[in-house]
């Protein structure tokens, strides 16, 4: 047994300057771990809530009172626990504060002190985290297929184009580092052509070109483009996957895209999505419609799920109960998986097991409010979930999470890179092998 000694909670900064909070846990022997809670900005209405001290002070966003859930409340219940026992911490924090959304301690407090317990708990065991994370778990480590932002929208620039992200996805590589290349070159194609049409503007949140465009769609043809700039074939190695986070403009069954100055019943909308899907190489779409619209959910994946996959993240916030819901209910085929949604590692790990017992795919996801923690690119290994989203290909706290994936395909060899695989259920894997042998 490794003794929990202390637990120990700081402020520290995110991606887009705010207060979050970092937790070290040591362990008697002098082990320590480090967990650092990243902060979303579309959030889905049934995730954990992030404990903010509001008030006039930083706007509202310090995290006095969650450093004082981790500190005064939470500690004393760790300290002189077995840190190998993940599950039981968790559980322990969640006696502390059953409210259904943790707004007691705050998710905050609770996912950075889950990471820094995982973290400590790997140290103690002299093993990388994804090693660790697969021997606890009893899962096949596997390098996972990124999904990675091209073009920023949405809560994450402004709300300058209503969709939130445009991303690309390379199965066809061979390996991690390949995909990292082709993504260089279709991420620079994309600036090169904003910046002949007098369009660059720099930046969004998570490091994705910023979206200065006339329509929602003109970012789609952008994006294609910008694939066959990069010297690709759109829909050969190099496919396209959207989050719509159609809840940010979607209520009571209502569509407004208002850069298009267009307003939709839920149909007319689904419509519009087929024919992107339809005219793209689209082979991943996220929160195609509102978390408030499940019939809607449940329509769109019955006309589009044996093409593409679906994926609930706002619609499911990681949350076991709700995938479970959903595969019953014919709503997506595939969840995000947020560790701030759920509050703590093993809710995450539950609803991973979980969506893959109901034949649901994953996507190990960051936040748009990210730090240097690279937790996630360890889990999406780990677990051998297929599939990791962290943003764009730049700005540190997203090229850390990749650079870590690069890391760890060093030991575990270019063999271990999941390639199309987790697509072999789309048009793209019934184009191809979906497998990359
Ligand atoms: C999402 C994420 C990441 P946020 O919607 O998938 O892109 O955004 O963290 O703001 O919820
Ligand atoms: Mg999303």
């Amino acid at each position: 047994m490794t003794t929990i000694k202390s637990v120990k909670a700081r402020r520290v900064w995110d991606s887009r300057g705010n207060p979050t909070v970092e937790v070290d846990v040591t362990l008697a022997n002098g082990v320590t771990g480090r967990g650092i809670a990243p902060a979303g900005a579309s959030r889905g209405a049934r995730e954990a809530i992030d404990l903010r001290d509001c008030g006039a002070r930083l706007r509202g966003m310090d995290v006095q009172r969650a450093l004082t859930s981790v500190n005064e409340i939470i500690a004393p219940v760790l300290v002189g626990r077995d840190v190998a026992d993940q599950v039981g911490a968790d559980r322990a924090m969640l006696e502390l504060d059953p409210s259904p959304l943790k707004s007691t301690l705050g998710g905050n407090a609770t996912v950075a002190t889950s990471i820094a317990l995982l973290q400590a708990a790997a140290a103690a065991e002299n093993k990388h985290l994804w090693q660790h994370i697969a021997d606890v778990y009893d899962r096949s480590a596997s390098i996972p297929l990124p999904e990675i932002q091209i073009f920023g929208g949405g809560a994450h620039a402004g709300r300058r184009v209503d969709i939130q992200d445009f991303m690309i996805m390379v199965p066809g590589a061979n390996s991690f580092d390949e995909v990292m290349e082709i993504t260089s070159e279709v991420y620079f194609a994309a600036g090169d052509i904003m910046k002949q049409k007098g369009r660059l503007a720099g930046v969004a949140d998570e490091g994705g070109w910023w979206p200065v465009f006339d329509s929602n769609e003109e970012a789609l043809e952008t994006l294609v483009a910008a694939i066959e700039k990069a010297g690709e074939k759109p829909g050969e190695r190099v496919v396209i996957s959207l989050d719509i986070a159609a809840s940010e403009f979607g209520k009571d069954g209502k569509y407004r895209l208002a850069l298009d100055d267009q307003s939709m019943d839920s149909a007319a909308f689904i419509d519009l999505l087929g024919r992107w899907i339809e005219a793209y190489p689209i082979a991943s779409i996220e929160d195609p419609v509102g978390e408030d619209d499940p019939e809607s959910m449940a329509e769109f994946t019955r006309r589009y799920g044996q093409r593409v996959q679906i994926i609930g993240d706002d619609y499911l916030v990681t949350n076991k109960a709700l995938v479970e819901e959903a595969a019953a209910a014919g709503a997506c085929n595939a969840v995000l998986i947020k560790v701030n949604q759920a509050g703590t590692i093993s809710e995450s790990v539950d609803t991973f097991l979980a969506a893959e017992k109901t034949g649901f795919r994953s996507v190990v996801s960051a936040r748009s409010g990210e730090t240097e923690d690279v937790t996630i690119s360890h889990l999406a290994t780990g677990l051998g979930c297929g599939q990791l989203k962290v943003g764009s290909f730049t700005r540190s706290e997203r090229m850390a999470k990749w650079n870590e994936c690069l890391r760890i395909q060093d030991i575990l060899g270019p063999s271990a890179f999941v390639g199309g695989a987790p697509l072999a259920a789309t048009w793209w894997g019934r184009k191809n092998s979906g497998d990359k042998s």
